[in-house]
C-alpha cells in the first residue's frame, strides 16, 4: 500500500485562507499527482482532484456527507439539517422533494421573472449615469427568486434581504467581520422563512400551489411527518440563497464578454454557442472551492488507504482546470463546448455525478437557464461601456468577484 503523500504543517487552515482556489491544485502539483493528504480545521483531510476522484467521490456510497462540511460553513452558508448533510434515504427523499421543483415549466416561469426584472431596470439603467452591475444583479435575483417561490417581499425588504443573502455566501469562507455577518444573516434569514412556513401551514398565507414555500411546508416524509419549521426555512433558504449568488456567474459573463468581444457577436441569436459561452464561464471562473464528505467504510483505491471516518475535499476548481482533462486549462475557449456533452465527471462547478441520487446541485439546470438569459441580455438587448476599472479576479478571496463589482456606463437599449 503506497502512502498518500503528505503535508507536514501542523494545521493548513491558513494556508487554505491564504491561497484559496489554488490550495489543492498547487500541493497536487508539488506531489506529482491529485492526491495529498493534510491537516485542516484540525482534522485530518484527504485532499483529490480530476475526473476519476470525482467518479469515486460521486460513486457507490463510499461517502458520507453528515458532519463533513466544516461547521463555520455550516452556520452560515449551508445551515444545520438541509439536504447536504443527509445520506441515503432520508436525502434520497428530501432531494426528490427538492428536484420536483425543478421542471422546465418552473425554470422557465424563474427565467421569464428574471427577465422580467432585467426589463425594468434597463430603463432606470438608461436614466443612471454608471451601474454597478453585481448589486444590481442580487436585488434583481432576490425579487425574482421570492416570487417564483411564493416569498412575500415588499420593495422596502429587497435590499435588506438580498444583504443577508449576499452575506451568508460571503460567510463561509471568510474571518472576523464577513464571517459574523453572515452567522447573523443566517439566524435572521431563518426566523423569516420559518414564521412564513407557519402561515403557510396555518391556512393566512396563500401560497400558491407548486411553489416552493407551499411544497416545503406542505412536504411530508415517508413516515408523514412534515418538515419542523426551521429545516423547513433551511431549505428554502437552500433555494433563495443560491439563485442569488448566481449574481457572481453572471458578473463573470459580463467579464468573459468584455474580455473576449467577439462573443458578443457569436452569442446573438444563436443558442449553441450562448450554452458553450456559459459552461466555459462556469469551468472557468473560481466559484464553489471544494466539496466535502468522510469515508464511511476504509477502502482502498489506486494504492491508497482511505479510513473510516476521514475527511475528503474533492477540489471543484482544480478539476475543472485540470490539465488532462481540458487542453489549454487556463485560456477561456467556449469553443471546448461546441457540439459536446460535458462530462458529469469533468465539468463539476457544482458538483458531479447525478442530481437525483447523489449530492450534485439542485439548482443546476437554474443556474444555467438564468446565465444564458442574463448573456442575451447583456449581448442583443442593450449596449453599454465599460470603464476602467479593477477587473482583476483573485483566487485567493472565497467566494471570488472582481472588485469593481462590474461597472458599466452609457447604457442603452439595443436598437
Ligand atoms: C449543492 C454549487 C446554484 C441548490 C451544491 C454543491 C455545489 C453547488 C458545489 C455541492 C455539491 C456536493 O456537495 O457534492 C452551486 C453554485 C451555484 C449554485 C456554484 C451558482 C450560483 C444553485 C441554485 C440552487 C442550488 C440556483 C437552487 C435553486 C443547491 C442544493 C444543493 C446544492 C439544494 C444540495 C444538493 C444535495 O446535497 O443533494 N451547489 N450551486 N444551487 N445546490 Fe447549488
Ligand atoms: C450556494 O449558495 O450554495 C452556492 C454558492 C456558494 C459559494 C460559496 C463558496 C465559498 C464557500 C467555502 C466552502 C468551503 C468548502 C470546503
Amino acid at each position: 500500500m503506497a502512502s498518500i503523500p503528505t503535508d507536514r504543517s501542523p494545521d493548513s487552515s491558513l494556508a487554505l485562507l491564504r491561497e484559496g482556489y489554488r490550495f489543492i491544485g498547487a500541493r497536487c502539483d508539488r506531489h506529482g499527482g491529485d492526491i495529498f493528504q493534510t491537516r485542516l480545521l484540525l482534522r485530518r483531510t484527504i485532499c483529490l482532484r480530476g475526473r476519476d476522484a470525482a467518479t469515486l467521490f460521486y460513486g457507490a456510497d463510499r461517502f458520507a456527507r453528515a458532519g463533513a462540511m466544516p461547521l463555520r460553513v455550516q452556520r452560515t452558508l449551508t445551515g444545520r439539517g438541509g439536504v447536504q448533510g443527509l445520506d441515503d434515504a432520508a436525502h434520497r427523499e428530501r432531494k426528490a422533494m427538492l428536484m420536483s421543483l425543478m421542471t422546465p415549466t418552473a425554470i422557465r416561469h424563474l427565467g421569464r421573472l428574471f427577465d422580467d426584472e432585467w426589463a425594468a431596470r434597463l430603463s432606470r439603467w438608461e436614466q443612471a449615469g454608471t451601474v454597478v452591475l453585481y448589486p444590481e444583479l442580487g436585488r434583481m435575483l432576490t425579487r425574482a427568486v421570492c416570487a417564483w417561490a411564493g416569498v412575500p417581499l415588499t420593495d422596502a425588504q429587497v435590499d435588506r434581504r438580498t444583504a443577508d443573502l449576499h452575506a451568508m455566501i460571503g460567510g463561509g469562507a471568510s474571518v472576523g467581520p464577513g464571517h459574523w455577518r453572515g452567522l447573523l444573516a443566517r439566524r435572521r434569514g431563518e426566523r423569516w422563512l420559518a414564521e412564513l412556513v407557519d402561515r403557510t401551514r396555518r391556512g393566512t398565507l396563500p401560497a400558491p400551489i407548486g411553489s416552493a414555500l407551499r411544497v416545503i411546508a406542505e412536504h411530508r416524509d415517508e413516515q408523514g411527518r412534515v418538515l419542523p419549521r426551521g429545516i423547513a426555512a433551511v431549505e428554502l433558504l437552500n433555494l433563495l440563497r443560491p439563485t442569488v449568488a448566481i449574481d457572481r456567474f453572471i458578473v463573470f459573463a459580463a467579464l468573459a464578454l468584455h474580455d473576449h468581444p467577439a462573443w458578443r457577436q457569436r452569442v446573438r441569436d444563436d443558442d449553441t454557442a450562448t450554452e458553450s459561452l456559459v459552461q466555459e464561464v462556469r469551468r472557468y471562473y473560481p466559484f464553489f472551492p471544494a466539496a466535502a464528505a468522510r469515508v464511511r467504510r476504509s477502502f482502498d483505491w489506486r494504492g491508497y488507504h482511505f479510513p473510516q471516518g476521514r475527511r475528503v475535499l474533492l477540489d471543484l476548481y482544480g478539476t475543472n482546470h485540470h490539465p488532462a482533462l481540458w487542453p489549454e486549462p487556463e485560456r477561456f475557449r467556449p469553443e471546448r463546448f461546441d457540439g459536446h456533452r460535458p462530462n458529469p465527471f469533468g465539468l463539476i462547478p457544482q458538483g458531479g455525478g447525478e442530481h437525483a441520487t447523489g449530492h450534485r446541485c439542485a439548482g443546476e439546470w437554474i443556474t444555467i437557464e438564468l446565465m444564458k438569459r442574463a448573456v442575451t441580455n447583456l449581448t442583443s438587448r442593450m449596449r453599454y461601456d465599460v470603464p476602467p476599472q479593477d477587473l482583476a479576479v483573485s483566487l485567493r478571496r472565497m467566494p471570488a468577484l472582481p472588485p469593481s463589482g462590474f461597472v458599466i456606463t452609457g447604457v442603452r437599449r439595443a436598437a
